[in-house]
């Protein structure tokens, strides 16, 4: 029976407060409006964000709501003047739309998108209201996105067509952190032959960094990480380096990296969201033209600094989201990268989960030994 046009009741992950574990049960969901989309997620990723937002420190979280912004799914139905989308097509959500005519997307100069930015950051679709429902109250959106239920409600901006035969459960992946580290690299800096590259944090941001930084072909690649079981990573992706601080005798990890670059690193990447590592991130950049990226998100109240003299030398301190990758325009580039055996994904999932192990997805979030949980959301054994 067709499900066009109708409320599809089905499961989902919902934070009811910040703090809490996710309850997985049932939720309501309004078939899309005008330019909506409403996809059948198969596989989503949990990142670092969503633990974040969940944790009740992001400044926009807004409870009870649906999180999950790393899904790939099916298009079940689309609203009227929906055409970049149709039933069947296999898709991934963009938590960064892309409209094409804002002044954001025409500028040339930002994967930023600012159609439905705001409606976004208040957990809402464009129109201001909800498609979910459960226990008789609207849930809020996340991201645009809301990757944790089996059925979603996007913005056609938020969603991109990728090619039928990629596996769901690895595409997923390239929703955030995969292509996030990725594009860092590649767009955001656009590291050049031989650079040399300093990246704080070997998780699955900073991992894909390395894959970015190789195919823009830099010379040397550091790693810095804290945890010593980084360094296998870090060399398995492809890093040159690895610097434990810990084991630094005290010389600072910002001298250090001074010294085996002669002067600092062309490049340097936060992927750790920790506001004294973005300060030895930017110092460890070469005076006169290093480059800091921060794309780790702080925790709220959390502010940098930096002596100006730092910048007044000529280093340039900035950051992305999403690594700079427009989606609908550039992710299926990506997808195909994948398949064509350039791009790494694989190598990122170290646990698997079903949707009602959701909360055991975040809690392994916390050991040192995982890089990312792929959750099927249509797998209901506990
Ligand atoms: P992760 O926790 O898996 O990896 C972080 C790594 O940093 C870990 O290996 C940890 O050991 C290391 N680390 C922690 N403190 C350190 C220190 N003082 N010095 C050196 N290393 C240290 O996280 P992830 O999934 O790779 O995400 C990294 C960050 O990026 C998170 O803050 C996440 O929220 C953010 N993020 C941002 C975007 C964006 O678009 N800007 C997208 C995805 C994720
Ligand atoms: N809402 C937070 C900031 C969270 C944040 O920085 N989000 C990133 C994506 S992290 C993906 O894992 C992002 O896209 N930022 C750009 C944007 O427009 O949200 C806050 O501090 O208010
Ligand atoms: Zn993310």
């Amino acid at each position: 029976m067709s499900t066009v046009g109708k409320t599809i009741t089905c499961k989902a992950a919902i934070a009811w407060e910040a703090g809490k574990d996710l309850s997985i049960e049932d939720i309501e969901v309004a078939p899309p409006k005008a330019h909506e989309v409403r996809v059948q997620i198969y596989y989503t990723g949990v990142c670092h964000t969503d633990a974040y937002t969940l944790s009740g420190k992001d400044p926009e979280g807004a409870f009870p709501v649906v999180l999950g912004h790393e899904g790939a799914g099916i298009v079940e139905s689309v609203g009227e003047g929906v055409t970049n989308v149709k039933p069947g097509d296999h898709v991934v959500a963009l938590y960064t739309p892309e409209c094409k005519e804002c002044k954001f997307c025409k500028s040339g100069k930002t994967n930023l998108c600012g159609k439905i930015r705001a409606t976004q950051g208040k957990g809402v679709m464009p129109d201001g209201t909800s498609r979910f429902r459960a226990r008789g109250k609207d849930i809020l959106h996340f991201m645009g996105t809301s990757t944790f239920s089996q059925y979603t409600v996007l913005a056609d901006i938020s969603v991109v067509a990728v090619q039928p035969d990629a596996p769901m459960d690895r595409t997923c992946l390239l929703g955030c952190g995969i292509t996030t580290g990725y594009g860092a690299a590649r767009i955001t800096a656009n590291v050049s032959e031989g650079d040399s590259v300093g990246i704080f944090g070997a998780g699955c941001v900073g991992l894909s960094v390395i894959l970015g930084a190789i195919a823009n072909k830099a010379g040397r690649i550091i790693v810095v990480d804290v945890n010593p079981a980084k360094e296998e990573w870090a060399r398995k992706f492809g890093a040159t380096d690895f610097i434990n601080p810990n084991d630094l005798k005290g010389q600072s990890v910002v001298d250090k990296l001074i010294e085996m670059t002669d002067g600092g690193c062309d490049y340097t990447f936060d992927c750790t969201g920790n506001v004294s590592v973005m300060r030895a991130a930017l110092e460890a950049c070469h005076k006169g033209w290093g480059e800091s990226i921060i794309i780790g998100v702080a925790a709220a109240g959390q502010e940098i600094s930096t002596r100006p003299f730092q910048l007044v030398t000529g280093r340039v301190w900035k950051g992305c989201a999403f690594g700079g990758v427009k989606g609908r325009s550039q992710l299926p580039g990506l997808v195909s990268d994948y398949m064509n055996g350039n791009l790494k994904v694989d190598e990122f999932i170290t646990h698997r989960k079903t949707l009602p192990q959701m909360n055991a997805a975040f809690e392994v979030m916390k050991s040192g030994d995982c890089i990312r949980s792929v959750v099927d959301m249509r797998n209901l054994d506990a």
